[in-house]
């Protein structure tokens, strides 16, 4: 894989060169008349080569990221098939629903430039190219998911990051697990890294509406929106905290029923 992502970064790089000697030549033909028929010759012959690149690159990244798609697809049937067990068994299912998405080519290499991160190093040093999210009912469902985690097989935890009990100071509430988990592709074997949140379908609604609204300050709020957005944070919290507490009550009560 390592050579098909270094095939990639030596396209993007002739990319960027081809696509400076086309604005050179186009320059050059407005000052110089002359050359303009030379020149639009080059400038097809450049942009034939550009394209037949950025196809080859299309399909280096497809395949790189196939075992990623796999993994996404394998865990979300396992998870949602624990779900449906619950239910089978009549018992309340600590997962609400299961969602998965690859990052988008453009955020990897956006990324692996922030954090200097070399193509050839991508497999072990980006650790949510897939990113898996598994939304719970209550709080306490929330540790449930990650005991049943820890106890998956087919799953090595490499670490945990617990944004729950440490709330960010934006105000953002989730587990992060961080794994490898084992894909088969035809004839070799890959490990590869997925992100699991773990989160309440209320820190869900909070973390997707600030996500969205990070297109422009890119978490750098303003100090008014920084507080207005930890305070909507903090009804999310009192929310998750009274509907366990009215949940609490009502199994007290189905018990107590039952003594009787
Ligand atoms: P089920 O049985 O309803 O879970 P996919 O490839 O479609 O399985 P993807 O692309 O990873 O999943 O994510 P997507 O499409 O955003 O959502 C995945 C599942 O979560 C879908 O159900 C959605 O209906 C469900 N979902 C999304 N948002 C909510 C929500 O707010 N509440 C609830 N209860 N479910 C939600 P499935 O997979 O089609 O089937
Ligand atoms: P995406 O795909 O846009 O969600 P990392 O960025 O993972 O290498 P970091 O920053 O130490 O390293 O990880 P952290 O803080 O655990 O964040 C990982 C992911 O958690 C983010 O992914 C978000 O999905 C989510 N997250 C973390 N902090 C916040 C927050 O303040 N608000 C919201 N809405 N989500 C948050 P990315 O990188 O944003 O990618």
């Amino acid at each position: 894989m390592f050579s098909k992502l270094n095939a990639s970064n030596n396209s993007w790089y002739s990319f960027f060169v081809n696509k400076f000697l086309i604005q050179f030549l186009v320059l050059d033909s407005l000052f110089n008349p002359f050359s303009m028929f030379h020149h639009s010759l080059m400038i097809q012959l450049i942009m034939t080569k550009t394209s037949n690149e950025v196809l080859v690159m299309r399909s280096d990244w497809d395949l790189f990221l196939f075992p990623y798609k796999l993994a996404l697809d394998e865990l979300k049937v396992k998870l949602k098939g624990q779900r449906e067990m619950y239910r089978l068994r009549g018992e309340a299912s600590p997962i609400e629903f299961v969602t998965g998405r690859l990052k988008p080519v453009e955020s990897i290499i956006q990324k692996s430039k922030i954090r200097k991160i070399a193509m050839e190093n991508l497999e072990e040093e980006m650790e949510d190219i897939a990113g898996l999210r598994i939304m719970c009912p209550f709080v306490e469902d929330v540790q449930e998911v990650v005991e049943l985690m820890r106890k998956r097989e087919d799953l090595e935890i490499i670490y945990e990051k617990d944004y729950i009990s440490h709330i960010k100071e934006s105000g953002y509430r989730s587990y992060h697990l961080v794994c490898k988990y084992p894909v088969d592709v035809i004839d070799q074997k890959y490990e590869v890294l997925v992100e699991i949140q773990v989160r309440t379908l209320a820190m869900n609604f909070w973390a997707s509406i600030e996500h969205s609204l990070n297109y422009k300050y890119k978490g750098d709020y303003p100090i008014e929106l920084k507080r207005r957005l930890q305070k909507t944070a903090k009804a999310v919290y009192q929310l998750d905290e009274e509907m366990s507490s009215i949940r609490n009550e009502i199994m007290d009560i189905s018990e107590q029923e039952q003594d009787h």
